[in-house]
């Protein structure tokens, strides 16, 4: 199994890149962002706790997150690998993952981290909850919110793995397309090193 992690701050361009990551690589996409956004559209009880935390741009709790893996896990028996977009986001998260990937002999082979600055990242959001209906996207203190958190409980995610030495920046600002062959770089380099 290949499997990536690709981490960043809120609209580095995680969701983007993974859909046509995805694509090129056979992989099986895990959005927990998007698995939350269809228990809330779907009203289930998992989403409405969801949505009180995600309006105010906290983090829903880890065993919420943690409970909604396992299960897209057993979903995707077949994967040959899996595309973790927007998860880990806490130490507990990333420790979690490291327990089920054991269950299924694997681990992560790469975390590669989109990186864009602050206003770029606010301009972004901004412009996306214009369209998406995203009530997280549309006030600006909920974004710095968000930020704040990524600062504080997303970013020592990357200390666990660069430990493993698995952690590779990519640099998140440019077009779509460059940002894509940036990380398709990455993705093929580490590939053949694992042959
Ligand atoms: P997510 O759904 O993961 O979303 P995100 O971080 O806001 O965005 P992403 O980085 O995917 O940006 P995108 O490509 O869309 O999280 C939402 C919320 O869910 C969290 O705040 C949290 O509450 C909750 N949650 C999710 N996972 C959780 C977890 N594991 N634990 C606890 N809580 C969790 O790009 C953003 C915009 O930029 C788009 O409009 C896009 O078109 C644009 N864009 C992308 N690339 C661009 C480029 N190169 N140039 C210009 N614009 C670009």
């Amino acid at each position: 199994m290949f499997n990536l992690i690709l981490f960043g701050p809120p609209g580095s361009g995680k969701g983007t890149q993974s859909e046509r990551l995805v694509d090129k690589y056979g992989l099986v996409h895990l959005s927990t962002g998007n698995l939350l956004r269809e228990e809330i559209a779907q009203q289930t009880p998992l989403g409405l706790e969801a949505k009180s935390f995600m309006d105010k741009g906290q983090l829903v709790p880890d065993e919420v997150v943690i409970g909604m893996v396992d299960s897209y896990f057993d979903k995707h028996k077949d994967a040959r690998g899996f595309l973790f977009d927007g998860f880990p986001r806490t130490v507990a998260q990333a420790s979690a993952l490291d327990k089920l990937l054991e269950l299924k002999k694997t681990a992560i082979a790469a975390v590669l981290a989109l990186e864009v600055g602050e206003d770029e990242l606010v301009k972004r959001l901004l412009n996306r909850g214009k369209t998406s209906g995203r009530s997280d996207d549309t006030n600006e203190d909920v974004i710095r919110k968000r930020f704040s958190v990524y600062k504080n409980e997303t970013t020592p995610v990357a200390e666990h793995y660069k430990k493993a030495d698995k952690f590779q920046h990519i640099q998140g600002e440019g077009s779509v397309d460059e940002i894509f062959d940036s990380l398709s770089d990455s993705i093929g380099k580490r590939m053949e090193e694992m042959e």
